[in-house]
């Protein structure tokens, strides 16, 4: 992680991590204390979290959303988890264990839902039964499940893991295609709005390696895994776009992201179509939205509907990554 004899810019001890776009060598300590600060400006500066909200975190069992978690205890707020069960066979039996095990060894509580057991499908059967592919509607089903959790819990901030790697990725492909809606909901903060809670994410101003780097320094146990579906994803191929230039250009990433928030993103407020519009209530589950049927209970209908589909039936052979 860092030639040997490099010495931490502050304290001019060992170094652990060498961080290019910081220009800097780091030790553990020290380290630490620049994620801190770097979480703690980006939830002082979009105005993020408050001392007295009750706050949700949404845990995947990967780095990013164990991390997120962590160093919002560690800051002294008071956060519980959230961990959906995918059903994504031995991905998701293992991403729950490290939850599960995280939040046990702090005394912290897990709120756990299973699309299988609760819901009666899984994300393999639903994108074979809606012919999406999985992320879709995986996306359909954990944003449902999040806003429920939240919202059924009282819960007024739910936070996520996403890190400034996967929100340059998003910006990246957003803007490919100038797409002025997404591209207009980028941010960091989405404020509370009827039957949607306010969500949060307090690691854009930190990078993948950097969260990976804080859960080793402080003894956290995560999947390293990635989710077998990713494969083929189009923000993979972004997120390494995006590392070779700032190989060749460090602090890149940071500035594409960051600066978008501050000189772009101010001048397309107010063109998402989607915060304006009317929404009704889905006639069945109540939740917000613009038809009879919300897209998680049309997901879930078509879903329950089919057979049960293992995930190695909807891995291509060619895609399959274990
Ligand atoms: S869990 Fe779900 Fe991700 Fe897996 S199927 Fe795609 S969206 S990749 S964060
Ligand atoms: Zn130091
Ligand atoms: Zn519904």
């Amino acid at each position: 992680m860092v030639a040997v004899g490099s010495k931490c810019r502050v304290c001019k001890g060992p170094a652990i991590i060498d961080l290019p776009r910081h220009n800097a060598h780091f030790c553990a300590d020290h380290f630490l204390e620049l994620c801190r600060r770097q979480v703690a400006k980006a939830i002082e500066k979009y105005d993020m979290i408050h001392p007295d909200d009750k706050v949700l975190v949404a845990v995947s069992g990967g780095k990013d959303s164990l991390a997120v978690w962590d160093l919002l205890i560690d800051l002294g707020y008071k956060a519980d988890g959230l961990y959906i069960g995918l059903g994504i066979g031995e991905y998701s039996e293992v991403s729950g264990q490290y939850a599960r095990a995280f939040a046990a060894e702090r005394g912290l509580r897990l709120i756990e839902v299973s699309l299988r057991d609760d819901y009666g499908y899984d994300i393999p059967t639903a994108s074979r039964a809606t012919r999406r592919v999985p992320c879709s509607a995986c996306g359909t089903s954990k944003r449902h499940l999040f806003d429920k959790a939240a919202l059924d819990g009282g819960y007024t901030v739910l936070v996520t893991g996403h890190n400034l790697d996967d929100e340059a990725a998003v910006l990246f492909g957003n803007t490919l295609r100038w797409d002025v809606e997404y591209l207009s909901r980028q941010l960091p903060v989405l404020p509370a709005r009827s039957g949607f809670p306010k969500k949060v994410k307090p690691l854009v101003r930190l990078t993948e390696r950097e969260m990976a780097a804080w859960c080793i320094v402080r003894g956290i146990d995560y999947l390293v895994d990635e989710c077998p579906m990713a494969a083929g994803n189009k923000h993979l191929a972004y997120k390494a776009t995006l590392n070779a230039i700032e190989q060749e250009s460090p602090g890149s990433k940071a500035s594409f992201y960051l600066n978008f928030l501050d000189n772009m993103a101010p001048l397309l407020a107010g063109r998402s179509a989607s915060a304006t519009d009317a929404l009704g209530t889905c006639t069945s589950c109540g939740a917000p939205t613009t038809s009879d049927l919300c897209a998680f209970c049309r997901t879930a209908a078509k879903a329950r509907a089919h057979e049960p589909v293992p995930v190695e039936l909807v891995l291509s052979k060619g895609r399959r990554r274990r």
